[in-house]
């Protein structure tokens, strides 16, 4: 293997800069972002990062999925016109009042390691692509970018999106795209060499272990789901409680079983309750309705799969407890995927050449990679996240993390390139 130019470095200056100036890109009052997809500030970030990308002399595209991409064509002659590109990014869409490194890191490290490779004027055995993938937090579908490019999108999804059929098309619609675009994004494996990620490890694990980088070795399955517990519209003064059909007390009850359910039988696991909606929605009327987005969580299939009927079952027994009735609806099952050891070994390895402290440690956090793993050799960078925190504006990593995040990403995509990544996973 040709030798690998250790002592390139990430322009800290250069990233800096563009990590200011992405965070202006619908920033909240306390000081986090909320650019959900397709939103009017996300596509304005994302004409942004377009003129990163020509400023940089980098070709742009965007393929039917909306996904952004700059692209170093650095292929040597021998690799010909049918060169493999070796894709590195995250997304730039975020949740609503989220943090600033969610995503963005990710992207703008791999545009900056586009750029440091041109500058030294490198050529290696494949091309290279920073991408931003569309709608990776589920704001409309979940990962959605990056499972068209796998290949992995189905129109069932396309039907009954967890953020709802018709903000799905008025979002597609503000950005120029439709689902048969979607549904033609897809690449193939003698087209993308591999994949890799940078991203805040968005938990605790990482800092008070004392660890510079994580390597990660798995990554988390994830399922949502939709539950309407129904019971009567009534009085909220003259009906007497002992005779109501009241939906509210169903979700309720769910709420707080399910945290029982998970703490006592599903240790590894995690649910989550993010959204509640009663309907009618009034002060005096007994709630009819009562709407729950819901997602569990688990680093294995079979887990995950007895963790959603065991969750499903407690739903059931607390409609038939207030005599209410309920729907349950799966809305998308993203499955734990694991990552390539190659790949883990070329991030470890770049991390050992710049003296970090790293560590291997799977994923609890949903991730682009999760999609790439099922298509070519995927990896992820994880830089620790102070006080843990993420999905809010409290989510922060220290500048010098983020930096060496950027260069190890940069030693991996030298290691990974100058491997050749095989076809195989
Ligand atoms: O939800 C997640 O785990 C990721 O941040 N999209
Ligand atoms: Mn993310
Ligand atoms: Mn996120």
């Amino acid at each position: 293997m040709p030798t690998i130019p250790e002592t390139l470095r990430v322009d800290p200056g250069r990233l800096w800069e563009d990590f200011q100036n992405l965070s202006r890109f619908g920033r909240t009052q306390e000081e986090g972002v909320s650019r959900p997809a397709f939103s009017a500030v996300h596509l304005q970030a994302r004409a942004w990062f377009r003129e990163r990308v020509l400023a940089a002399g980098l070709k742009f595209s965007v393929d039917g999925a909306g996904n952004h991409s700059a692209r170093l064509d650095c292929a040597l002659p021998a690799a010909g016109k049918h060169a493999r590109v070796l894709l590195l990014g995250s997304h730039l869409d975020s949740v609503p009042n989220g943090g600033r490194y969610d995503g963005a890191l990710g992207v703008l490290a791999a545009l900056e390691v586009l750029r440091v490779i041109k500058d030294a004027g490198l050529a290696l055995p494949v091309d290279l692509e920073a991408i931003d993938f569309s709608d990776e937090e589920g704001t409309l579908l979940g990962l959605m970018g990056s499972r068209a490019l796998a290949g992995k999108l189905t129109r069932a999804e396309l039907a009954a999106p967890r953020g709802g059929r018709q903000a799905l098309l008025e979002g597609l619609g503000r950005a120029g795209l439709d689902e048969a675009g979607l549904l033609t994004a897809n690449r193939s494996v003698q087209q993308v060499s591999g994949y890799l990620e940078l991203h805040i490890e968005q938990g605790p694990r990482l800092k008070s272990q004392g660890m510079q980088i994580g390597v990660v070795t798995a990554i988390v399955g994830i399922s949502s789901y939709r539950l309407v517990f129904t019971g009567r519209a009534d009085h909220a003064g003259t009906t007497p409680v002992q005779d109501r059909l009241d939906a509210a007390q169903g979700a309720a009850a769910f709420i707080l079983e399910a945290r029982k359910l998970v703490l006592q039988q599903f240790p590894g696991c995690v649910a989550n309750v993010g959204l509640l909606v009663l309907e009618p929605g009034a002060y005096n009327i007994v709630p009819q309705r009562a709407v729950l987005g819901f997602e569990c969580r688990s680093a294995s299939m079979g887990e995950l799969e007895r963790l959603e009927a065991a969750l499903l079952a407690q739903a059931q027994h607390e409609a038939q407890r207030y005599n209410l009735g309920l729907e349950a609806e799966l809305l998308s099952r993203h499955a734990p995927a694991m990552m390539s050891v190659k790949v883990q070994d070329a991030i470890a390895g770049a991390a050992e050449a710049l003296g970090l402290a790293h560590t291997r440690l799977a994923s609890g956090a949903g991730h682009d990679a999760q999609s790439l793993a099922s298509l070519c050799s995927s990896g992820m960078i994880f830089i620790p996240s102070q006080e843990g925190g993420s999905h809010s504006p409290r989510e922060h990593s220290t500048w010098q993390d983020c930096l060496n995040g950027a260069n190890v990403l940069l030693g991996a995509t030298l290691r990974m390139a100058l491997q050749q990544m095989d076809q195989t996973i």
